[in-house]
C-alpha cells in the first residue's frame, strides 16, 4: 500500500506546535474529552434519533471494534459514502479509533467516482446507507466490487442485504489500538477536481483540528449553538469551516437535515432552534425566497454561512433583511485555506468580500500569469500555505508537479483581489472548471465521457452564467455520422455510471472548433472561445 503523508518542513511544523496550532490532539481524544465534559448533552439530532456525548463516544467505540473484528485492520482505508444520518458521525468516530482512516464520498457519486476514490486510495472496506433518495447503494457497492475487487469488505447502514449491516457487526473482544499519532493522516477529503477525476486530500489530525477550531472560534460557536447540517456532510464546508467537527469542539449540537429544502430545513429549524447553518449560494436564494411565506419560526437562525462559490453582492444584501440573522461569506476549499468574514465585519465587508483567512500564518500571494505579485488591490492568481493547507495530493505526482510550487505553495487556481483590510474578493478562476453550484465539475472528465459516444467526434465542456446556478455547463460536440439528439446525448451520460451533477445542463452542436493560423489551439482558448461566442450570440 501506497504510505499516506502529509508533512511540512520542520522549522514550519516546529513554528506552527510553538504558535498553538497545531496541539498533538487526535480526533479520538477529542471525542472523549468532549464525551467527559458534555456527557449527558445532545450531540446529535438526526429525525427521532436524539444522542448525546456519552452516547455518540460509546456507539464510536463499540462500532470501532466491530470493524476490526469484520477484518479491517489500522491503516486500512474505508470509502465512506453516507447521507445526512447520525450514523454518519459515529462511523467516522468509530473509524478514527479503530486506526481506520475514512475516504469521504459524496452520496451523489456513483460507480466511476467511487471505483476511482477505491483504487487510488487502495481502500478495502466501504460503508453505505442501504438506500436513499429512492438510490440502491448496494447495488452501487455490488458494481464497485466489481470493478475493484480489493474492496473487500462492505458494510450498510439499514438493511444488509448481501453486505454486513452495521447492526450486526462481529463481536470484537480485542483491545482497541493505541491512539493516533496526530501529525499522521486521519482521513482523505476529495477535491473538487479542476482537471480528471478528483484528487484525494490526506489532512493530519494536527492540522484539520486546528482549522476547524479556529473556526469555531472565529463563528463564535459555545456549548449553546445548534449547528445544522443542510449540505451533504461528507463536503468539507459543512464538516470543517466550523461544520459539524467545530460543533463537537465547542460541545455544541449537530442537527443533520436530510434535505437542504427550505419545506424540509425550515421545520427542523423551528423544532430544534436551530442557531446556524453553511449554504451554498443557489440554496442561499431559494431560502430567501421560501423564508417571507413560511409558516415555521425561523426566528432562532443566528448566522446564515454562504461559501462554496460565489454568493453576488446583491444577493448578499437581502440576507439579513429577509432572514434577520447575519449572513457570514466562506471561502474554503479542501486543500486547506479557508476564509470568512467576520460576524462583526461592517455591512459591505460582509456583503462585498469572501472573508479573510482564519490564521495569521495562513501566507497568501497574488501573482500574474509571469509568477510576480500584482499591484495591491489588482486582481491575481491566489497560492497559498500555511498550518492547515495540504503540500501534496494522494498518490498523483502529475498534479501535485502542477498544483504545488517548489517552495510549498498550493495554486488555488482561484483569481482573487485583496482589499487593504486583507479581505479577499473572489474575480473567478484561472483552471476550467464550472462550479456548478458549489459542485466542481472537470471540464476535461466531461470531454473524455462524451468523447466515448460513437457520434461524439470532439467536445468541448464550458461553463455558462446561470441566474440560479451561478454556473451550469454546457457541452460543445461535433457530431460523427448521426447527429444524436442533446437529449439522448445526455440520457447516455446517465447510463455512464458518473454523478448526476456532471451530466452537462445544455449541449449545443457545432460544425467544427475554430483554430487559429497555426491550425492549433489549447484546449483552454478553444473553450474559453466557444463560450465568449456563445455569450455574444445569445445577446445579439
Ligand atoms: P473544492 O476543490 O471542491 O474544495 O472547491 C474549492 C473551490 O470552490 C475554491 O477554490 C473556489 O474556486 C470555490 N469557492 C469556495 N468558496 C467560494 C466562495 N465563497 N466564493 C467563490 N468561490 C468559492
Ligand atoms: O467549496 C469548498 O470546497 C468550501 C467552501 C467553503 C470548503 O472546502 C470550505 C468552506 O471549507
Amino acid at each position: 500500500m501506497i504510505p499516506l503523508t502529509q508533512t511540512w518542513p520542520a522549522e514550519l511544523a516546529a513554528r506552527y506546535r510553538k504558535k498553538g496550532y497545531w496541539r498533538g490532539e487526535t480526533f479520538s481524544v477529542l471525542l472523549r474529552e468532549r464525551a467527559a465534559r458534555f456527557a449527558g448533552h445532545t450531540a446529535v439530532v438526526a429525525g427521532e434519533t436524539r444522542w448525546s456525548y456519552a452516547e455518540l463516544l460509546a456507539r464510536a467505540e463499540h462500532l470501532a471494534g466491530g470493524f476490526l473484528a469484520l477484518g479491517l485492520k489500522p491503516g486500512d482505508r474505508v470509502v465512506v459514502q453516507l447521507p445526512n444520518i447520525a450514523e454518519f458521525l459515529s462511523v467516522v468516530f468509530a473509524l478514527f479509533r479503530a486506526r481506520l482512516v475514512p475516504v469521504y464520498a459524496l452520496p451523489a457519486h456513483r460507480v466511476v467516482e467511487i471505483a476511482h476514490f477505491a483504487r487510488t486510495a487502495e481502500a478495502r472496506g466501504y460503508v453505505i446507507a442501504s438506500s436513499h433518495d429512492g438510490f440502491d447503494y448496494r447495488a452501487l457497492a455490488a458494481q464497485v466490487q466489481n470493478e475493484v475487487p480489493a474492496l473487500e469488505h462492505v458494510v450498510v447502514v439499514g438493511e444488509g442485504g448481501p453486505f454486513v449491516a452495521l447492526d450486526a457487526l462481529p463481536a470484537f473482544n480485542g483491545e482497541l489500538p493505541e491512539d493516533a499519532d496526530p501529525s499522521e493522516v486521519a482521513f482523505l477529503q476529495i477535491s473538487g477536481g479542476s482537471t480528471g477525476l478528483s484528487k484525494l486530500i490526506p489532512r493530519t489530525h494536527d492540522d484539520y483540528i486546528y482549522s476547524f477550531r479556529a473556526s469555531a472560534e472565529i463563528c463564535g460557536m459555545t456549548p449553546e449553538t445548534v449547528y445544522m447540517v443542510a449540505l451533504p456532510a461528507a463536503h468539507n464546508f459543512p464538516m470543517s469551516s466550523p461544520g459539524f467537527l467545530g460543533t463537537l469542539h465547542a460541545g455544541a449540537t449537530v442537527v443533520m437535515s436530510p434535505s437542504p429544502s427550505p419545506e424540509v430545513a425550515f421545520a427542523l429549524i423551528e423544532r430544534e432552534k436551530v442557531t446556524m447553518v453553511g449554504l451554498v449560494p443557489p440554496l442561499a436564494l431559494l431560502w430567501m425566497q421560501a423564508a417571507p411565506g413560511t409558516k415555521h419560526d425561523v426566528s432562532s437562525l443566528q448566522v446564515l454561512q454562504v461559501g462554496g462559490a460565489k454568493f453576488m453582492p446583491e444577493a448578499a444584501r437581502r440576507v439579513r433583511p429577509i432572514l434577520g440573522c447575519t449572513l457570514q461569506q466562506v471561502f474554503g476549499m479542501a486543500e486547506g485555506l479557508v476564509n470568512y468574514t467576520r460576524l462583526d465585519d461592517p455591512e459591505e465587508t460582509i456583503v462585498g468580500t469572501q472573508g479573510r483567512p482564519i490564521s495569521p500564518d495562513d501566507e497568501v500571494l497574488i501573482l500574474d500569469d509571469e509568477g510576480r505579485p500584482v499591484a495591491e488591490g489588482e486582481a491575481g492568481n491566489l497560492l497559498t500555505r500555511g498550518p492547515y493547507t495540504i503540500r501534496a495530493y494522494h498518490n498523483n505526482d502529475g498534479a501535485n508537479a502542477r498544483a504545488f510550487t517548489p517552495d510549498g505553495y498550493y495554486r488555488t487556481g482561484d483569481v482573487v483581489k485583496r482589499t487593504a483590510e486583507g479581505y479577499l474578493v473572489v474575480q473567478g478562476r484561472a483552471t476550467d472548471h464550472i462550479n456548478r453550484a458549489g459542485e466542481k465539475i472537470s471540464a476535461e472528465e466531461i470531454e473524455d465521457h462524451l468523447l466515448a459516444h460513437p457520434n461524439v467526434f470532439d467536445a468541448a465542456v464550458v461553463s455558462l452564467p446561470d441566474d440560479f446556478l451561478g454556473e451550469r455547463s454546457c457541452a460543445f460536440v461535433i457530431a460523427q455520422g448521426e447527429m444524436p439528439k442533446a437529449a439522448v446525448l445526455k440520457a447516455w451520460m446517465r447510463t455512464r455510471g458518473l454523478a448526476d451533477f456532471k451530466v452537462p445542463d445544455q449541449v449545443v452542436f457545432v460544425d467544427a472548433f475554430e483554430t487559429t493560423a497555426v491550425g492549433k489551439v489549447s484546449r483552454k482558448e478553444l473553450r474559453a472561445s466557444l463560450r465568449r461566442r456563445f455569450l455574444e450570440q445569445a445577446e445579439a
